[in-house]
């Protein structure tokens, strides 16, 4: 499962500069607005310690990690989703894309231009967020002129599909997010392909300086908008290379880059629903992203048609039994694995093996 996840937000505050502590590519950062036209795009592992834990015990030739794919794109500013600057190209690209990384500036530095020469983080977001609105309400119109020309005669389906359109612009006109509505399974079908912006969760990136790293008078501020939102915050500072953090996890200090990766992409997991599931062979441990709540029988076709072709049952060890049992021998000893069939819900941390028929 590809998972793609564009980084935005107003012009010069940061996006560059957090897209490559972020893959490891040098994109191009300056300190002017729209010094990024051609998104850069970078497709990077997810590191996940538990793959190491596996291989230690039960070596492989080689370990295949989960990717995310960053895309930081240009500046959107006001008038945007006109066209306005970037605009049309911008708001196009992050339509394919399922998550909406939203970089805010929240940091005071006389000597790195803001668009609007102050700092107002609220202010900020509603500019983008606004276009991103307006974007969405451009598609719907449009979507709407469109079936209306195609059918002289409305029949069943167009109905639907003008019902759940004018739906989503009743909500859009009221400057609200279709994130927070509630669709049903043949309405999501009918909007599904316009791919609209405020459907995608969004994720503030609070952009900090390093001398306020849990709290500032803006990342409060922001703090306060994304929870009234329900929105997650991630702060960080994308600038300073020197800095180490301390992973609340494993309580060891791990590099700056390395732990800003691991925030977002735990929020990225947690906004899309998602978990890991491992396969462990001789020549292969890998690591699988799939959506909370994905059967078995959809696992196994992840991993191979024929799997799901053939499939007979699922063979279950969880992360910590094959850990604490040091591995499949222990674990079956110990009674910890479990076969199950083709509806069995794949849970986090799952290590699976697929028995079936060719
Ligand atoms: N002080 C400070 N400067 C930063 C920080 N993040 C980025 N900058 C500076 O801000 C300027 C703009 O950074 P970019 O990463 O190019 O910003 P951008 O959002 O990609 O800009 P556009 O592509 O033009 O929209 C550069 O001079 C960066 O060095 C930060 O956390 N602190
Ligand atoms: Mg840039």
């Amino acid at each position: 499962m590809q998972i793609d996840c564009s980084i935005i937000g107003l012009p010069n505050v940061g996006k560059s500069t957090l897209f490559s502590v972020l893959t490891h590519v040098s994109a191009k950062i300056a300190n002017f607005p729209f010094c990024t036209i051609q998104p850069n795009i970078s497709i990077v592992y997810i590191p996940d310690l538990r793959i190491c834990q596996l291989t230690d015990i039960f070596p492989s030739h080689k370990t295949v990690y989960g990717t995310i794919k960053f895309i930081d794109v240009a500046g959107l500013i006001k008038g945007a989703a006109q066209g306005v600057g970037m605009g049309a190209q911008v708001l196009n690209h992050i339509r394919s894309t399922k998550v909406l990384c939203h970089v805010v500036r929240c940091f005071d530095n006389n000597q790195i231009i803001h668009v609007f020469n102050d700092i107002d983080p609220c202010r900020d977001v509603s500019v983008v967020n606004a276009e991103l609105i307006l974007f969405d309400i451009l598609q719907c119109e449009q979507s709407i002129c469109a079936v209306q020309k195609k059918c002289k005669i409305i029949d069943v389906n167009s109905k639907q599909q003008l019902f759940v359109l004018k739906k989503c612009l009743d909500y859009l006109y009221n400057g609200v997010f279709l994130r927070k509505i509630q669709f049903s399974n043949i309405e999501k079908i009918n909007i599904e392909k316009l791919n609209l912006l405020t459907i995608k969760p969004i994720i503030y990136i609070a952009n900090i300086d390093e001398k306020s790293v849990t709290s500032n008078i803006y990342l409060n501020r922001l703090r306060a908008l994304a929870s009234k939102e329900q929105s997650p915050l991630v702060s960080c500072c994308a600038i300073s290379p020197s800095l180490t953090h301390k992973n609340n996890c494993n309580r060891i200090t791990i590099e700056r880059k390395e732990c800003i990766l691991h925030d977002i992409n735990n929020t990225i997991f947690s906004v899309l629903n998602l978990c890991t599931f491992f396969t462990i062979n001789l020549n292969v441990t890998r690591a699988w992203i799939c959506v909370i709540g994905t059967t078995a029988l959809e696992a196994a076709k992840k991993v191979h048609s024929d799997f799901k072709k053939g499939f007979i049952r699922v063979r279950v060890i969880k992360f910590d039994d094959f850990i604490i049992y040091n591995g499949e021998l222990g674990a079956k000893r110990a009674g910890k694995i479990n076969y199950e069939g083709k509806d069995y819900r794949v849970e986090d941390g799952d290590i699976l093996k697929f028995l079936f028929k060719i």
